[in-house]
């Protein structure tokens, strides 16, 4: 299952001597089954995936995993029917990024009872926007299972994006371990499926961390190659359902325009995007215009979409995806005619995290230069974080943390041409620009000896009461990140501004990857009256406690 290096190699040999194919047997971008009108249906169901030749179990949508892709237009009323065909388990869907009424938000327990088996549940809404987006289930761990399709809304009047033509691209990660057993492991021993971990004989040959930091890094029982909880040990890296080895093709004529959706709907898994050999000029992010920038790179986190417009010459190039901890990578092709493929370059060396990672970054190294016992102390000090419950899933508190939002990701310093979040400016002048009333301050916390994550310290079970927001009221919020896992946070119903200096132009989007050790600062404006889920989109986390029912009440009515 570990797409190593010399299996790729392989793979791309052996994909040489393949006989030409004929277009119906390729995993070509038309292979992709979309859903359009006025009335559409959607069945959930289990079946068989194969990928790159293993055949396991999984969900899927109308008989495909992704699920078919839903296509919008904006300015109608969708009227979308979803039938749970799963024998003994409710299920749902929750369209991501959209803004609807809450009651059509798609989480159990929170918007909607959910889907019972066989049961049939009509989402209607008016459709306000346009843009790449998704959806999924919200109910159990069924997005793993591959519970995740495409959402296309076309723009009522022009594109500010002029391209040829275009292609889906669905990130995802998928296991022969059924998530629950997945769950379990993680909850056994949280770094279970990290098979990178340093080694006495890496230590003699004098790669990563020297022996001293690596007893103080010992002495705080934290691991600097946990950079992904579940890796490509358990995991297959798929583009539209296909592993690298399957390599889905997408094709193009010689300089067109080609517009690339991307869509990271991985359950756990941030991926490092680049076409090799092509620059991507990034025209929207979360389904919402910015300004053109060229990229070499970009790291795209679970649940956030980036559309890049690519102009490829007349030959094949590889489109990659590595995990960040660099335990695997998703693989297809962009090229003229099907068969063709590129070389697929072999994945890079697994990052480690830093001393930013740990919440250190404004600190000198004067002050990290003592020794592990001093510094086990001081990285769970509660007083400087006086809103967090001191309870077991707090492991640690950012000592000092920074905004991180000018860092390119873990793994991609020093890489040229990484998009960060201060590269996104938006291309529309902010619906709302008005100076936030209050400000609010959340902490992401975690235990990963125990498999525990929270919002300040306590987890989403624990949890006595939803975070107040009045309708219309402006907020400032700042998201801590106390651990040293990445967090893409994901708030239903809304769009947040980023505060990187953009002005009236801030990037909005609905989810934010708030790094390790590092703080993210973003405006909202609470409109949408109702109850939303907000939590880690990270699948694992989410379930282990990291989420929170956030409230918007009209004016005038109590708290
Ligand atoms: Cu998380």
């Amino acid at each position: 299952m570990v797409i190593g290096r010399r299996s790729l190699l392989a793979a791309g040999g052996a994909a040489a001597l393949v006989p030409w194919l004929p277009a119906w047997a390729q995993p070509i971008s038309s292979g992709l089954p979309t859903v359009v009108g006025s009335d559409i249906h959607l069945k959930i169901a289990h079946r068989m995936l194969t990928v790159d030749g293993k055949t396991s179990h999984a969900i899927g949508i109308n008989g495909t995993i992704p699920g078919p892709l839903v296509r919008l237009k904006e300015g109608t009323e969708a009227r979308i029917h979803v039938t749970n065909a799963l024998p003994d388990e409710d299920s749902s869907i929750h369209w991501h990024g959209l803004i609807l009424p809450f009651h059509m938000d798609g989480v159990p327990g929170i918007s909607f009872p959910g889907i019972a088996p066989g049961a049939t549940f009509t989402y209607e809404f008016p459709v306000k926007q346009s843009g790449t987006y998704w959806y999924h289930s919200h109910s159990g761990l069924q997005e793993q299972m591959g519970h995740y399709g495409p959402l296309v809304i076309d723009p009522a009047g022009t594109d500010p994006v002029a391209y040829d033509r275009e292609h889906v691209i669905v990130l995802s990660d998928h296991s022969p371990l059924h998530p629950h057993v997945i769950f379990k492991k993680l909850k056994q021993m949280g770094g279970y499926f990290n098979h990178q971990k340093q080694t006495l004989a890496g230590l003699l040959a004098g790669k990563d961390q020297p022996l001293k930091d690596r007893m103080a890094w010992g002495a705080m029982r934290m691991d600097p190659t946990d950079i992904s909880d579940v890796t490509g040990a358990a995991y297959t890296y798929l583009v539209n359902g296909l592993g690298p080895d399957d390599n889905w093709t997408g094709l193009f004529r010689p300089g067109e325009r080609v517009r690339l959706r991307i869509i990271n709907a991985s359950a756990m898994t941030t991926f490092n995007v680049r076409i090799r050999g092509l620059k991507m000029e990034v025209v929207q992010a979360d389904g919402l215009n910015v300004r053109p920038v060229e990229v070499g790179e970009f790291q795209i986190a679970v649940a956030e979409t980036y559309d890049v417009v690519v102009t490829p010459g007349d030959g094949a190039y590889s489109l990659i995806a590595e995990s960040s901890d660099r335990s695997g990578m998703a693989r297809a092709t962009l090229a003229p005619r099907a068969g063709m493929t590129a070389p697929v370059p072999p994945l890079r060396r697994r990052p480690l995290a830093t001393m930013q990672d740990m919440g250190m970054g404004g600190m000198d190294h004067g002050a990290m230069d003592h020794g592990g016992e001093t510094m086990k102390h001081s990285m769970r000090d509660m007083s400087l974080a006086p809103a967090v419950k001191d309870t077991p899933t707090v492991q640690s508190i950012s000592p000092m943390p920074v905004d991180r939002t000018g860092d390119p990701g873990q793994g991609l310093d020093g890489e040229p041409g990484v998009l960060t979040y201060r590269d996104l400016v938006a291309l529309d002048r902010n619906p709302d620009t008005r100076t936030p009333s209050r400000q609010l301050q959340i902490h992401l916390t975690g235990n990963m000896e125990r498999y525990m994550w929270a919002f300040d310290g306590v987890k989403m079970n624990e949890v006595k009461a939803p975070i107040p927001f009045t309708e219309g009221e402006r907020v400032r919020v700042t998201l801590v990140n106390d651990t040293m896992m990445t967090h893409p946070i994901h708030l239903h119903g809304h769009f947040f501004e980023l505060v990187t200096g953009k002005g009236d132009h801030a990037p909005r989007k609905h989810t934010v990857n708030v790094q390790p050790g590092g703080k993210v600062t973003f405006d909202l404006t609470a409109d949408a009256p109702g109850d939303w889920a907000f939590h880690c989109h990270l699948l694992y986390h989410m379930h282990a406690g990291m989420m929170q029912v956030v409230t918007v009440r009209p004016a005038g009515e109590a708290a």
